[in-house]
């Protein structure tokens, strides 16, 4: 039975509950009946060992049809979680779609075979990737609101542009789109949560976040995850919001709610918080068993109120079905997921060939020549980039002018570029600016950006770190190219999960269908002379031992601008470091080298020559490393080449191997931590495919396994320092 419910899918006005028409009742109960059944199919398979995963939306489906059918697939934008099957099926994924997730084949539209069932994608739909992790995707709903309020303000900067990124982001905006984020109540005791309304909050951003209460977070009951155990109690003085609480058991209702959230969305007015009641009436998964934890008259209560039992005794109550009629609907939409599912069954499975497919993109490599422009402009003109303190220097510029110039230089060029993060803005209250110079970034390497571009593109975030990531992931599922910064690499770690789970996964595990290519920089490393554990710390292994993400340390101004740049145009997530110590060295200044410099990823660099000994290292080392060879050279007589990596992933393998077949002696050097760094992979490698050409073992050099202290001399100690890397080209000289 086919019924036409656009006017309930509608434009955001308030039907009282009996202005829906008996046909629209029916459409209501057809997809929740529906859903219901492609959740009974899938338990049905996994009892049979013909799948592996399921988790089901059962008493969830008033509440997700209502939200649904308020709002419009492939217009609005929805971020779901992994109970939202009801609502999938109502924004127009088939029950065939869902099957294909629940075997894993290689036509399962989300992913390819990739995630569990229920972890649902479609570009059509507006339907984005979303991932296991618990209250992430709220972020990035509010980053998509965001870029979606940027678009309409800008039509223009929708256009696509050759060269970079934007060659391969479709870009479709509507002036009053919605976005929809769902996430259980238990979920709400994450930081997300609260960083995500914030933000919407605080921006009036049209989100409308749908909290699905059904009591528990696996066995853990409300009142153990919410202080008095109703978050609208919690959330209700969060200003811009529109608020409803509701029966999530009644569709209609629901709907109701959802309508009057959206329309107030619409407006313009702020976000929506949409609190539905409702019942897990099966257990949390088939992996779990509610009869451990729940007493059987709390269930027998949760059964009691099952969405779909209601709504077919009112359809009946109200005239509108007759109980064979109903009967004869509910067997044909069973017999549907049951076809559905057989013909999933007969799916082609996912090649083990094309597991590596999607980890980067396919359309842009940041290796390939195009990023190797023609030689830096010869010229000491500065592009307006304001140094240390903020004025205008004429060259050679220190690597935090650069850097400043190169953000500079691409904001002009591509106006999709936004720059947020903690104080990165001149100043949040511009009229401070007609008596003060301005912050721009604790290091000053935003440093009037804000003046130039305006508090649109350049501004200031909570200081919540998985709040700069997860929106930014938002921004750039959109087309928009955010470039953000963590203030230190010392306080990453609550964008961890972000980066982590979110932002170097989205491309692969949606199977190539959505993509987050966002810039983040972050200052890092010690040599600083009292920066202490908490402003000293580096830790990159940790980012290259994550697929997905492309990591760059630079060691030097000129380096710093050309990679910056491919980093921006490039369509990968990049995580970009700055070692603080080198943003104002001499060492390594450079003449402005003029907009359009590039830099490939993967290219190191000879930053000296030599025959006896490779030296492979990269950021604070190269200086360190540079005057232990020359001493080497003077004291010793030997000959060290130094190879500066420059990206950390992609790395120069060729450069490595070239260079050791010639001196047959290498040591990897860097300053985080020797255990498990990022030289026992390339040591490992080293002796694994070099082995006939060295004459000695690999060494490496790293700090001691342990944190920086604040005293320099313990800093001192703990660091690498040019005496030890002389120490160790001089033993390894004569093994
Ligand atoms: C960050 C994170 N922590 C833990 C988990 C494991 N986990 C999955 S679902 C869940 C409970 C979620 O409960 P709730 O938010 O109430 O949603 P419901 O499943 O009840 O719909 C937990 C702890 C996870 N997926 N992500
Ligand atoms: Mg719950």
């Amino acid at each position: 039975m086919e019924v036409a419910i656009s006017s309930a899918r509608a434009s955001g006005s308030r039907p009282a509950s009996d202005e829906l028409s008996a046909q629209q009742k029916v459409e209501i109960y057809r997809l929740m009946f529906l859903s219901r059944s492609v959740d009974d199919r899938e338990v049905l398979l996994k009892r049979q060992q013909k799948t592996f995963f399921q988790i089901s939306t059962a008493g969830h489906e008033a509440l997700q049809v209502g939200a649904a059918l308020a709002l419009r697939p492939g217009y609005d934008w929805f971020f779901p979680y992994y109970r939202d099957g009801a609502l999938c099926l109502a924004l127009g994924v088939t029950p065939y779609e869902m099957m294909l997730q629940a075997t894993g084949a290689a036509t399962d539209p989300a992913s390819g075979g990739r995630q569990m069932p229920r972890h649902w994608s479609s570009r059509a739909l507006h339907i984005v990737s979303t991932s296991s992790s618990t209250a992430t995707q709220l972020l990035h709903a509010v980053g998509c609101a965001e870029a979606g309020r940027a678009f309409s303000k800008h039509p223009e900067n929708s256009a696509r542009a050759e060269g970079d990124y934007r060659a391969f982001h479709d870009v479709d905006f509507h002036g009053d789109e919605v976005a929809l984020a769902c996430v259980g109540e238990g979920s709400t005791s994450q930081g997300e949560f609260w960083e995500a309304i914030n933000t919407a909050s605080n921006q009036k951003l049209p989100v409308i976040f749908c909290v699905e209460d059904n009591g528990y977070a696996i066995s853990v009951p409300v009142e153990v995850n919410t202080p008095g155990g109703n978050i609208s109690r919690l959330v209700a003085n969060f200003p811009n919001f529109f608020f409803a609480e509701v029966d999530g058991n009644d569709p209609v209702a629901s709907l109701r709610a959802f309508q009057e959230a959206a329309a107030h969305c619409r407006a313009g007015h702020g976000p929506a918080l949409v609190h539905g009641h409702c019942v897990r009436l099966y257990s949390h998964s088939l992996s779990d068993d509610d009869k451990n934890y729940r007493s059987a008259a709390e269930r027998e209560a949760d059964l009691m109120c099952d969405p779909i039992a209601r709504m077919r005794s009112r359809l009946i109550g109200e005239g509108i079905l007759t109980v064979s009629e109903i009967d004869e609907l509910e067997r044909g939409l069973e017999a549907e997921a049951a076809e559905a599912a057989e013909r999933a069954m007969e799916a082609p499975l996912p090649e083990v060939e094309g597991i590596t497919e999607h980890i980067y993109s396919e359309d842009l490599d940041p290796t390939r020549a195009a990023f190797a422009t023609e030689q830096p402009q010869v010229s000491s003109e500065t592009n307006g980039a304001a140094s240390a303190g903020g004025h205008k220097s004429s060259g050679p510029h220190t690597m935090a002018d650069l850097i400043n110039s190169c953000l500079r230089d691409e904001m002009r060029r591509d106006p999709r570029i936004v720059i947020y993060g903690e104080d990165v803005a001149d100043a949040s209250r511009v009229e401070a600016l007609s008596e003060a110079k301005g912050k721009g970034g604790v290091f000053k390497l935003t440093a009037g950006l804000q003046t130039e571009f305006g508090s649109e593109r350049v501004f200031n975030s909570p200081l919540a770190e998985a709040n700069i990531v997860g929106r930014a992931i938002g921004y750039a599922l959109r087309g928009m190219k955010p470039v953000v910064e963590i203030q230190f690499f010392d306080y990453i770690w609550p964008a961890m999960h972000q980066i982590r789970n979110e932002l170097a996964l989205m491309r692969w595990r949606s199977n190539g269908t959505w993509a987050a290519p966002v810039v983040i920089r972050v200052p890092i490393g010690g040599y600083l002379t009292g920066g202490a554990i908490y402003h000293s710390q580096s830790g990159e292994s940790i980012f290259t031992h994550t697929p997905g993400l492309r990591v760059v340390f630079p060691s030097n101004a000129l380096d710093a601008n050309g990679l910056l740049r491919t980093a921006i145009r490039c369509d990968d997530p990049v995580l970009f470091f700055e070692h603080k110590r080198l943003y104002r060295e001499t060492y390594g200044r450079a003449a402005y080298p003029g907009p359009e410099f590039a830099i490939p990823f993967g290219k190191a660099k000879i930053v000296r020559p030599g025959t006896d000994i490779t030296l492979v290292t990269y950021g604070a080392l190269i200086p360190r490393a540079m005057q232990a060879a020359q001493q080497a050279e003077r004291e010793h007589g030997i000959e060290t080449e130094i190879l500066d990596l420059r990206t950390l992933n992609p790395y120069d393998w060729e450069a490595i191997a070239e260079s050791v077949r010639k001196t047959n002696r290498v040591i990897v050097a860097h300053e985080d931590m020797l255990s498990w760094g990022y030289g026992a992979e390339l040591a490992a490698r080293i002796a694994d495919e070099l082995f006939d050409d060295l004459d000695a073992p690999v060494r490496r050099i790293g700090a001691m396994d342990t944190f920086v202290a604040y005293q320099p001399k313990l800093e001192d100690a703990i660091l690498p320092q040019p005496e030890n890397i002389l120490k160790a080209i001089v033993d390894l000289k004569s093994y």
